[in-house]
């Protein structure tokens, strides 16, 4: 593969799922790729597809030299932690992005710590699954320093074509994967809930699937009224008010218990909603709702 001139070498050091296909990213656009893994097997298809494998984190680091960027995914921030601490002066003057999801404290604390070695930190948050990893429409959100994102940001885009840059607090990228993976998971209960309720009745779930798509997809499309309002706390003037919400909430809460549907989700929910509404907000859009989350009613 032909090497672009602004893609650099890089050391991967996790080859779990998303490591294996971090690496194999690299390796396919051609960046000189090393790995490491705790359990070295991982690593064979890659070595066998042109990666060097190291044997040790801190031989990873040495093998891509001072312009080489590190790259880390692995579980989680016990774990980089336990890999980067032995490392100490190995990293002055490295490049490190670390691509394991937690905190944002927890990625500001890794960020002091290369701070202190001398070294320059990235954070970033992988918004694909392995299998989309180097596809057009995968995206690594990246935070930290800036002139380490314009140094290593070719070599970053190998991962997706929508991986960019956010910011240079280093613990943005976490809290953007944090508000995502919330989504991901209020969108996958409310599809199995409502699977769930379909199934009583004898609905296949793949044939509510392109009802329900429809669904995300129409309250997607309200996402850039609702934000306009959050941010300027104005929940008048409502599509439907809060009330109304809460009525078919009741509805939802009612059909499942009949159905024998587990009924705790849906009863959160109403639950979140009547303490807005107990609060004088009633009358207003639903994106009020963004009080109750900032603590501001209830
Ligand atoms: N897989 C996915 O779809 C998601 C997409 C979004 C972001 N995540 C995050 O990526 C991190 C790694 O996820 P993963 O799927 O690659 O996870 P595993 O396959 O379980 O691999 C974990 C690797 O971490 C290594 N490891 C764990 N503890 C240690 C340690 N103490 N010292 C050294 N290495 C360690 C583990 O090594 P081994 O068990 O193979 O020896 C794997 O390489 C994660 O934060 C996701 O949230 C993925």
């Amino acid at each position: 593969e032909h090497q672009s001139p602004d893609v650099t070498p890089v050391a991967v050091i996790g080859l779990g799922l998303m490591g294996q296909a971090l690496a194999g990213a690299f390796l396919g656009g051609g960046a000189p790729t090393t790995v490491w893994n705790r359990t070295a097997s991982k690593g064979d298809a890659l070595v066998a597809a042109g990666a060097r494998r190291a044997g040790s984190a801190r031989e990873a680091v040495e093998a891509v030299g001072p312009d080489g960027l590190v790259v880390l995914c692995l579980t989680d921030y016990d774990a980089v932690r336990e890999v980067l601490e032995p490392l100490g002066g190995v990293l002055a003057g490295r490049v490190l992005v670390n691509l394991t999801s937690g905190t944002s404290a927890a990625a500001r604390e890794v960020a002091e710590l290369m701070a202190r070695t001398g070294g320059a930190y990235l954070d970033g948050a992988i918004m694909a699954t392995p299998d989309g990893i180097g596809a057009d429409d995968a995206a690594v959100l990246v935070s930290g320093d800036p002139a380490a994102w314009d140094r290593y940001g070719a070599t970053l885009r190998l991962l997706g074509g929508g991986t960019a840059r956010i910011g240079a607090d280093h613990g943005l990228a976490a809290l953007y994967e944090m508000g995502v993976l919330g989504l991901m998971w209020g969108v996958l209960n409310g599809f199995l809930h409502g699977a769930a309720l379909l199934g009583a009745a004898g609905v296949s779930a793949e044939a509510f699937a392109p009802v329900a798509r429809h669904g995300i997809g129409t309250v997607a499309g309200w996402l850039t009224d609702y934000a306009r309002r959050v941010d300027a706390g104005d929940h008048a003037s409502p599509d439907a008010t809060l009330e109304t919400h809460l009525a078919t909430m009741d509805h939802l809460v009612h059909e499942s218990e009949a159905l024998g549907v587990d009924a705790e989700l849906p009863r959160f929910v109403r639950e979140l909603a009547r303490r807005a509404a107990a609060a004088g907000h009633g009358g207003d859009e639903y994106s009020v709702m963004a009080d109750v989350f900032r603590g501001r009613v209830g």
